[in-house]
């Protein structure tokens, strides 16, 4: 059984990411790492689809208030959506990126509007 202390650090051992191995920067100085303490969690994009029926101002008002945009900048995504097909609402992490989906189908249905949503990793 290997030890904590002296055995290689990780599954396999050769840890890529300890600063104390292969660092030319350690080399008759001080180790100093550059790694990050916390991994940034992954990021993912809202889109919305374009349709034939929703009307625009719906869109509008759905990216002012689900996705906090401004009126100028609601106005150009939905005008982007509505002449390529797609746009990106939002970057969020999934939990809130699957709730903005949720919150975008809920008010369209309750309008009887068809306007779809999803998630896409960035
Ligand atoms: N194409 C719609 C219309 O002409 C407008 C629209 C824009 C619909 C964006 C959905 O995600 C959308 N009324």
């Amino acid at each position: 059984m290997r030890s904590q202390a002296s055995g290689p650090p990780g599954p396999g051992g050769g840890d890529p990411f300890d600063p104390q191995v292969g660092d030319p920067r350690r080399e008759g100085g001080v180790a100093t790492a550059t790694r990050r303490k916390t991994a940034r969690p992954a990021r993912f994009k809202v889109l919305l689809f374009n349709d034939d029926y929703t009307p625009m101002e719906f869109v509008v008002s759905v990216l002012e208030r689900i996705f906090g945009k401004s009126p100028a900048a609601a106005t150009q995504i939905m005008l982007q959506i509505h002449r390529s097909g797609l746009g990106v609402a939002g970057v969020y992490v999934l939990e809130v990126a699957e709730t903005k989906v949720a919150l975008v189908h809920r008010a369209a249905e309750g309008r009887g509007y068809p306007l779809r949503a999803g998630v896409e990793k960035e």
